[in-house]
């Protein structure tokens, strides 16, 4: 029987790492040492559901441990996995208004690490797909500890991006640059092996996401191209299929695999809309772009927004190339 290669996460990341020749090798500490407290995230997002056996959030467990909100709990995980590796001079989480620093009796590196410990946590309850979601850069003021002109790059500086999809099964979808790669967390032995070498987004999709009860509150553009979905004269000749989870990596981990469009657009409340430059929008366009499809804010490519804020907020409209592209359309007609 023919044995499939084993390709572990640290397997795939060093084996990338061979064909950069600048490589140092950090990347793949750093990515181990990240899907360590993505192993340890799982495990508590996965007896979640056993909360209230073992103690509702803020009370204590039948172990007497106090029970943590599973956000703030992921957020604390990830931070001291990271704090201490020598790789980093600063981090940001969706979770905290500042930036975190490195303590002072830890080294310094050369890189920044933005995540989003646990997204659409709002959903858990419902025991509906969440997940995390991160962003590398390299530093850019000198040495010393990392400042917020470090974190606050535009996204097409990222060396790095990557989500878990905390589902059915743990996926954990990363790029540095050389395409997509998707890893099935294995329980039995604790690795994220190799199943989605090399994603690409279907050019054009049949699914259209987005959260149709903001209808009233969008732009003509916006309500224009969504009816144009709802109508019959396309290339599959049916309606597109309305497909919303409301948990962005979940909506966003179908597109991918799938094709189609995710939006989530702004609006005559919100004009940059709900999700995140930062934390949300430019992994996620760094990822889509290197699966061959495309990410938008409605009037330019995500990666290209220069921020001025940590926490500043996007449009955004990823997916199939062609999908994105029809929808510019709309949006630009107005
Ligand atoms: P709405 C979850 O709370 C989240 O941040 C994303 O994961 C998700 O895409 C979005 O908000 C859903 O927002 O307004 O549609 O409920």
């Amino acid at each position: 029987m023919a044995h499939h290669k084993i390709v572990t996460l640290e397997r795939h990341i060093i084996e990338g790492e061979r064909s950069h020749p600048g490589a140092t090798g950090n990347f793949s500490n750093i990515l181990r040492d990240l899907s360590l407290a993505i192993k340890i995230i799982w495990r508590e997002v996965s007896k979640a559901g056993l909360v209230n056996i073992l103690g509702a959030t803020g009370t204590e467990n039948i172990h007497g441990d106090q029970v943590k909100k599973l956000d703030v709990l992921a957020d604390d995980v990830i931070y001291k996995a990271m704090d201490h590796t020598g790789h980093l001079c600063v981090m940001g989480s969706e979770e905290h208004e500042e930036i975190l620093k490195i303590p002072t009796n830890y080294p310094k590196g050369k890189y920044v690490l933005l995540y989003d410990p646990l997204d659409g946590s709002s959903n858990i309850d419902a025991n509906v797909s969440i997940g995390t979601i991160f962003s590398l850069y390299r530093r850019i003021t000198p040495n010393g500890d990392g400042t917020l002109e470090d974190c606050i790059q535009p996204g097409y500086k990222q060396i790095a991006a990557g989500y878990v999809v905390y589902g059915s099964s743990t996926m954990l979808v990363y790029t540095t640059g050389d395409g997509v790669h998707g890893f099935t967390l294995d329980p039995s032995i604790g690795e994220f092996l190799l199943s989605h070498e090399n994603i690409q987004i279907p050019k054009r999709g049949k699914i259209y996401s987005v959260n149709e009860g903001n209808y009233k509150w969008w732009d003509s553009g916006v309500k224009k191209y969504i009816k144009y979905l709802q109508e019959e004269d396309k290339p599959t000749n049916r309606p597109y299929s309305g497909r919303y989870i409301g948990s962005m990596i979940a909506d966003v981990h179908r597109t991918l695999l799938y094709g189609g469009i995710f939006l989530y657009p702004g609006d005559s409340r919100n004009p940059n809309g709900k999700l995140r430059l930062m934390y949300e929008g430019n992994p996620i366009a760094y990822i889509m772009e290197q699966a061959g499809g495309r990410a938008i804010d409605g009037s330019r490519r995500i990666l290209d927004v220069v921020p001025k804020k940590l926490h500043q907020k996007t449009p955004v409209f990823v997916g199939s190339e062609e999908d994105v592209t029809i929808c510019e359309k709309f949006l630009k007609e107005g």
